[in-house]
């Protein structure tokens, strides 16, 4: 079989409502992403995947759908997309949709007729469950388990018209569909092919390994200080979720040549990526694992530790390492749910943003994957200074601070030093185009403030600029498509104890690839194996003055060819 073109492939990630408004209601738009499509194809990426677009309350972002084959009217219409989607092809690339099935809207009508009554016949499209036995519906500790909400409070919502509970493991806007009866199933795939006959090239699917849960809905372990339970065991990669892929894939996936499909699972583990991503399974193409992302928090998620460079080495190692035969990665720093990475794992100081940007791409577009850029990665995009809760938009941060503050009894300051490092606002502040008022993303007034830095930090600027971080990836996705080595060479982690240095190498056929990054502000020098063989190699492209050999400046990364 032929190797599938995604292996050769950069994604890049489009988070519409912070990209680029073209009618100045300070929110983005389709039109707007059609206007600056030409940035993508220059930047060189394959394939673009939009986060939703469909009509959606917007409590959530989209990522609460109303319905599913409509264009929510902020973002603009069908025609709309057409055109996009048109302009896209034109350029070459492809177009993947966000896929959110694991729950709907409150808002849609699926859910509308569900709650009309017990015996409604779409009453069981959703989880519903009466009060816990002996208690008094609707009352404190009443809920039929004791999970709580991914954004604060319980995961069930009392309806006083029926009264019984629904489940919704995030807001209360939406509530999880029931996988478990057939009929949502067909309705999710007869929609899903609608989308893929209108000509669109994959999906990206939100919370997959959550469709399958454990159907006696058990409690779950309360962590000490927290009022709820953590649900996770019971739904995520429950013991259906491989059958309803594999389902998925024979119903719309299945004599479609040139998809891609992408299922983002934060409970994943390496074993399961492997089993979901075998080809000959036949179920998805690749996953988003949360280890890498998750390196730098513990059992609690909104507790912040520092990055340990051998913790995150170990956990993408072990990714490598576990799907090199079967399976593939995917490999991703960013999106609009994790904190900027130049922020985060790099030095985001006017003096080492630039390097440290280069420095974190190169050494992710090497691993073996497929390379997710999220919109600003690629001109090194920064956290924002969030003043104060105010400040926030995102459901995940207000829903935390109230349940820390309010109930938890955490003080404002030590909840608002967690959410400016880890909050997902950080990545959805508006796209920098330039040095412009509100920077070229709205004439209107922006939904999220623009970081003030795009008077430095804008697109026009990088473009302009041959030494930018934009004109470094654009090298890196140039050199995936040149070099096979990139794509298909094997992976071989070095120096896995050192605490400032990334090293690996990469091999196919008589082609040898090494990769160094210095994670540090000082100079490092990587005493590899066998550095002799490696001091006349060609250097393919590093981000600092060149120095010789192996002796790193801050933040420096190397990347070295040889030919056996
Ligand atoms: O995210 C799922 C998910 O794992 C997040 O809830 C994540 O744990 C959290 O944001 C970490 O801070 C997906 C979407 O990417 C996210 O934007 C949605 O809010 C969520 O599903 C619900 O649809």
């Amino acid at each position: 079989m032929d190797n599938p073109w995604w292996h050769r492939s950069v994604v890049y990630q489009i988070y519409p409502r912070s990209f680029a408004d073209a009618n100045g209601d300070g929110m983005g738009d389709l039109r707007g992403i059609i206007q600056r499509l030409d940035h993508l194809a220059g930047l060189g990426v394959d394939v673009i995947w939009l986060s939703p677009i469909c009509r959606s309350p917007q409590d959530d972002n989209g990522y609460d759908i109303s319905d599913y084959q409509d264009i929510d009217p902020a973002f603009g219409s069908l025609a709309d997309f057409d055109e996009l989607l048109a302009g896209v092809h034109e350029r070459g690339m492809r177009l993947i949709m966000d896929l959110v099935v694991n729950h709907s809207s409150d808002e849609h009508a699926w859910f509308a007729e569900s709650r009309s009554g017990k015996d409604s016949p779409k009453r069981d499209w959703y989880w519903w469950r009466p009060a816990r036995p002996g208690m008094e519906p609707g009352t404190p500790g009443a809920e039929p388990n004791n999970w709580g909400s991914v954004f604060g409070g319980s995961a069930w919502e009392y309806d006083p018209a029926t009264g019984e509970y629904y489940l919704h493991i995030f807001s209360r806007k939406q509530p999880d569909l029931n996988w478990e009866n057939p009929e949502v199933r067909e309705a999710v795939y007869a929609m899903m092919n609608w989308w893929l006959d209108r000509g669109v090239d994959g999906f990206r699917m939100d919370v997959i390994d959550h469709i399958s849960k454990d159907t006696s809905l058990p409690d779950g372990v309360v962590r000490p200080g927290s009022l709820y339970a953590e649900g996770g065991p019971h739904y995520m990669n429950g013991p259906r979720n491989h059958e309803f892929l594999h389902e998925m894939h024979e119903r719309v996936f299945a004599g479609r040549a040139t998809l891609l499909t992408v299922a983002e699972m934060p409970g994943v583990t390496i074993e399961e990526a492997a089993r979901y991503t075998d080809p000959a399974r036949r179920e998805v193409d690749m996953v988003f694992g949360f280890e890498h992302v998750w390196v730098d928090r513990g059992p609690d998620p909104w507790v912040l530790y520092p990055l340990r460079l051998t913790k995150l080495k170990g956990i993408l190692g072990r990714w490598q390492a576990g799907l090199a035969d079967v399976g593939w990665n995917s490999l991703y720093w960013n999106n609009h749910d994790q904190p900027r990475v130049v922020s985060r794992y790099g030095d985001d100081s006017p003096e080492f943003r630039v390097r440290s940007a280069k420095m974190l791409g190169a050494v992710l577009h090497l691993h073996r994957g497929t390379p997710y850029i999220y919109q600003g990665e690629e001109i090194g995009m920064t956290n924002a200074p969030f003043a104060s809760i105010a400040d926030f938009r995102d459901i995940e941060a207000l829903g935390h601070y109230a349940q820390a503050v309010e109930h938890e009894g955490h003080s404002s300051e030590d909840v608002l030093t967690v959410l400016r490092a880890r909050g997902r606002d950080n990545a959805r502040t508006p796209m920098q185009w330039d040095d412009s008022h509100q920077a070229g993303f709205t004439t209107g007034t922006p939904w999220l403030a623009v970081n003030p830095n795009h008077k430095e930090i804008n697109a026009a600027a990088a473009v302009e600029d041959p030494d930018s971080v934009y004109h470094f990836y654009r090298r890196l996705i140039a050199l995936r498509h040149d070099d096979p080595v990139v794509v298909y060479g094997d992976f071989t982690m070095l120096l896995p104890d050192d605490e400032r240095l990334y090293a690996f190498t990469r091999r196919h056929g008589d082609t040898e690839l090494l990769v160094v990054g210095n994670f540090s502000g000082e100079r490092a020098r990587a005493d590899i194996p066998g550095a002799e063989a490696w001091s006349s190699a060609e250097l393919v492209l590093t981000n600092a003055p060149a120095r010789t050999g192996l002796d790193l400046e801050p933040w420096q990364v190397v990347i070295y060819r040889r030919r056996a």
